[in-house]
């Protein structure tokens, strides 16, 4: 039986994306809120486990593994058995890009345009840069549209680490007050995510008590 301690508040989508990969496995673990309004990430005691001082922290035992892309490929690694992380480099590879694509691409205007229109007060936001935001963002899940007209998931025919890196965003996307272009195949995407338990308790998460607040 695994020993695995989770650090980091869910209103986090790097946390939340932790949280997915360990309900999709199936796993028994502990989350200790941390981080936001929790605070405690300057603390000696965390900081010797993630020098980086943000969250999610995994630990698993001996092991601790910070960065949420790390913790998912190494949950998926050691507890997945092939699934989530598949064995084979090839097939890996085919999940991996888009994870890496997910975190390296599609996160970052996504993040700057939550951040931008629902974290920053009404009268202080910056329409001109919400539109570049939304507009790239709408033009990396237009791409994502394009590639899930010819399979069920993003890696191919089994759901994988590739659906939670760029699934993450979803909820938020379809949550946020602003104009999206219709994308049938994100949308049936979307909708399969949401029959995932994992899912629906990680990331489906209502973020009231973020919005028009900076500061935590
Ligand atoms: N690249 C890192 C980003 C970690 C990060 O910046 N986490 C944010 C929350 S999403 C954080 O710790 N913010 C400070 C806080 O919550 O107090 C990862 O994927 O784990």
């Amino acid at each position: 039986m695994p020993d695995l301690t989770l650090w980091g508040r869910l209103s986090s989508c790097n946390v939340q994306k932790a949280v997915w990969v360990l309900e999709e496995l199936g796993l028994p673990y502990r989350r200790i809120d941390a981080g936001g309004r929790f605070g405690g990430l300057d603390d000696p005691a965390y900081r010797a486990i993630n020098p980086h001082g943000r969250v999610p922290t995994l630990r698993d035992g001996e092991t601790v593994v910070w960065e949420s892309d790390a913790i998912i490929r190494y949950l998926a690694a050691r507890y997945g058995a092939g699934g989530l992380w598949p064995a084979d480099p090839a097939q890996r590879a085919a999940a991996d890009q888009w994870l890496a694509w997910a975190n390296a691409t599609l996160y970052r205007d996504w993040i700057d345009l939550f951040w931008m229109c629902v974290r920053t007060p009404d009268e202080d936001q910056d329409a001109v840069g919400i539109e570049a935001r939304r507009t790239r963002t709408a033009e990396r899940l237009t791409l994502l549209d394009r590639e899930l007209a010819g399979r069920p998931w993003l890696a191919g025919a089994d759901f994988s680490l590739a659906d939670v890196g760029a699934g993450m965003t979803l909820y938020r996307w379809y949550q946020m007050p602003i104009e999206r272009p219709a994308l049938p195949n994100l949308a049936a995407w979307y909708e399969k995510l949401r029959a995932r338990p994992g899912y629906v308790a990680a990331v489906c998460i209502p973020f009231d008590d973020l919005v028009g607040r900076l500061a935590y």
